[in-house]
């Protein structure tokens, strides 16, 4: 049985994508949400089942096999479903998206430094830093890029939603809650990601929670600030 440890909805990036990932894999599952950063997370850290990550969220257990780290988790459920659902079995396509979510990976850390990802807000809009700006032209070339040459199946990167989307999931929240500018294609995809179920569902239980964070809460997307 899947048991995936995530942080706090409202904030944590990179446990939508471990979460987007177990839905993606269709297994049956039992999630853990932790209040990261309160008084108890530092002991919480060091608890055997976040131990293994460093405690890092999101970390998958299946029975006694820990995996962490967002993409290892996409590539772990991606084996063990008969690598089907996650990637596209195009070749030419399958490189695309896995360079593309390679790059998000290690990637954009201007947009991630300057809009921290809170899905509970949609900040006013406001120019961002060249650095922001940069990122954001490059994700929007992919996304059209993706769409254009893959993407005819289906509304996602590589038409049904898969991998590729997953990583870029809390991009796709920094848009709209930062209202970074996007048009065509890539406002079509991000229209069509917010609409997703699983995307409103996490959306809808982040609402529901109690936790506050200063820090994600004052929108740092501006030209002012250091990105
Ligand atoms: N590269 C990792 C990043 C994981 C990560 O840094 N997660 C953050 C939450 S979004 C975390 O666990 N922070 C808690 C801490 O470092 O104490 C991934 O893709 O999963």
């Amino acid at each position: 049985m899947l048991k995936i440890i995530i942080g706090n909805k409202a904030y944590s990036s990179w446990s939508l994508r471990g979460w987007l990932a177990v839905k993606q894999s269709g297994l049956p599952y039992e999630e853990v949400v932790l209040p990261m950063y309160d008084d108890a997370w530092p002991e919480r850290k060091r608890q055997p089942d976040l131990a293994i990550s460093s405690g890092k969220v999101p970390t998958l257990w299946n029975d006694d096999t820990p995996v962490w780290d967002s993409i290892a988790i996409v590539d772990y459920l991606n084996d063990i479903t008969g690598g089907t659902r996650f990637w596209p079995q195009d070749l030419a396509a399958r490189a695309f998206a896995r360079s593309i979510a390679a790059e998000m990976h290690s990637g954009f850390v201007p947009l991630r430094k300057a809009c921290p990802m809170n899905v509970r807000k949609v900040f006013p809009a406001q120019s961002p830093s060249a650095a922001v700006q940069e990122n954001v032209d490059r994700i929007t070339a992919l996304w059209t890029d993706a769409r254009s040459r893959f993407g005819k199946g289906g509304d996602f990167l590589f038409g049904a939603f898969g991998a590729a989307d997953i990583m870029f999931a809390p991009v796709v929240f920094r848009f709209t809650g930062y209202q970074l500018p996007s048009s065509g294609a890539a406002r079509d995809y991000i229209d069509a990601m917010v609409a997703h179920p699983w995307m409103r569902q996490w959306v809808d239980e982040a609402q529901k929670e109690e936790w506050v964070l200063d820090q994600y809460e004052h929108g740092l997307c501006c030209k002012n600030r250091e990105a």
